[in-house]
């Protein structure tokens, strides 16, 4: 696979209208007009929010600053990116924006112009399409026009990967990989949650990773039964497993990968125990993973193993079939296998139906058939967490088959997930992460670096 030389705006362009053509027949009054994020200030505050550049505009542009905008001629086959004007009152603080020349060397558009000349493009097409009318192009409110159909065309062209956007995957995913090993490897300056999140963040921004590709959730014994935890400042005291879901972002396109280990390098015998059902939901679900694979069957055959382990160990009793139609397991493995990965962290295209009136599929962010160049997550995950159990137990359809004695044996567990960012390819995968999740090399790690002691670290608290 070759990888071109510049993001591939243009590509991307032609891509979008392929889809575009499934939904409009006839687009030789049509273009397409889109706009990037602006730089906003915080309210009552001069200070800049984080940019974060709007991503249907950089698929289309590549381009990373506030304000650009890009028009694609479709019938011309031309791209053509509009550069803000030059704000010379602000040259003082910030120096000079990317000029034309240095643009169109750098961006794959056929040209480069101000915005001043935007309007003499738009009078060309009865039709300009674009996602959205809101303050960044309310200027050219009276030539644009929102258009589901190019959401839509968006959205399938964004589903798959081409090879540039894979390379950007990959860089985004060893970034991560060595920060998880960082976080395995520091437990002697890991004395709290917050302190987890430090050395990932740090790794990460040390390997030229701006930006998280979203907050990282990083928790403790009991915590790690919450799904979404961002609180990540309680001490490590006392408990025993940690839970880290973090992943790096590289030039807009997403990582996203959990890992667990005990905290003293020796896996207790309840979190080995569920540590192990969620390796064989994840390893038996991603040896599947290939081109023409229905997502919704993985993520049903995830549930079957947690079923059937459960049932091995005597946290349910009952018989498997009725179990599975009890929707039971949603109480201990509550969110879907897995989600499209790419510029968002739940990327575009995956098509949820948040009102399934299967339990089990409700929350599951991805109901196609997979499909070569998609990146997925596999992150499948066995949590014990007191809220979820106590609405078990009160739905009789449900609590006749949770042994709880034997639960409540894994509650300082918190929970496990284990989650790997996949390529799925013709014949099968790709499995961008590398970091280990073998428990035994796992524990090998977390001991090498309590070995080395806190001296080894550079730390000043
Ligand atoms: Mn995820």
């Amino acid at each position: 696979m070759s990888i071109p030389s510049k993001y591939p705006a243009k590509q991307h362009a032609r891509n979008v209208v392929s889809h575009l053509k499934t939904k409009i027949k006839d687009l030789s009054n049509y273009a397409i007009f889109l706009s990037a994020s602006t730089q906003e200030s915080y309210k009552y505050s001069d200070a800049g929010k984080p940019f974060r550049q709007e991503r249907y505009f950089y698929y289309l542009s590549g381009f990373n600053f506030p304000s650009g905008h890009i028009f694609y001629d479709i019938n011309k086959d031309k791209l053509i990116l509009f550069l803000p004007q030059i704000d010379y009152d602000d040259v003082m603080w910030s120096g000079f924006p990317i000029n034309q020349e240095q643009a169109l060397e750098k961006y794959d558009v056929d040209e480069v112009l101000y915005d001043d000349e935007i309007d003499s493009y738009l009078v060309k097409y009865d039709y300009n399409l674009t996602i959205d009318l809101e303050l960044t192009n309310k200027k050219w409110r009276n030539f644009i026009s929102r258009s589901k159909d190019l959401f839509y065309a968006l959205d399938e062209s964004r589903l798959i990967k081409d090879s540039y956007e894979i390379a950007l995957m990959k860089k985004a995913a060893e970034i991560t990989d060595n920060s998880h090993l960082a976080v395995m490897s520091a437990l002697p300056i890991e004395k709290n949650e917050g302190h987890i999140h430090a050395e990932f963040i740090y790794h990460s921004l040390r390997q030229g990773s701006k930006h998280q590709s979203y907050d990282p959730i990083c928790c403790s014994g009991p915590n790690c039964g919450v799904l979404h935890y961002v609180k990540n400042d309680e001490d490590l005291k006392e408990r025993e497993s940690i839970l880290i879901d973090a992943g790096a972002e590289w030039e807009n396109y997403s990582s996203d990968v959990t890992r667990c280990f005990p905290i003293n390098g020796e896996w207790n015998k309840e979190h080995l125990v569920v540590y192990n059902i969620v390796k064989r939901m994840q390893t038996e679900t991603i040896s599947k993973i290939r081109d023409g694979v229905s997502w919704d069957e993985l993520h049903l055959l995830a549930h079957k193993i947690l079923i059937d382990e459960f049932l091995k160990i005597g946290l349910f009793n009952g018989n498997k079939d009725e179990i599975f139609e009890s929707g039971v397991s949603t109480i201990f493995f509550p969110h879907g296998l897995g989600h499209l990965l790419g510029m968002d962290t739940h990327d575009v295209g995956g098509y949820p139906n948040y009102e399934d009136p299967d339990i089990k599929l409700r929350y599951l962010r991805l109901r196609r058939t997979l499909r070569k160049g998609m990146v997925v997550t596999d992150e499948p995950g066995v949590y014990f967490n007191p809220y979820l159990i106590e609405l078990g137990l009160k739905n009789s359809n449900q609590a006749k088959f949770i042994v709880k004695s034997e639960i409540d044996k894994y509650l300082a567990v918190g929970g496990v997930r284990i989650e790997d960012d996949i390529l799925v390819t013709e014949d099968g995968y790709e499995n961008l992460t590398g970091i280990t999740s073998d428990p035994d090399e796992i524990s090998k790690i977390v001991k090498a670096g309590i070995a080395k002691g806190r001296d080894h670290f550079h730390n000043l608290l």
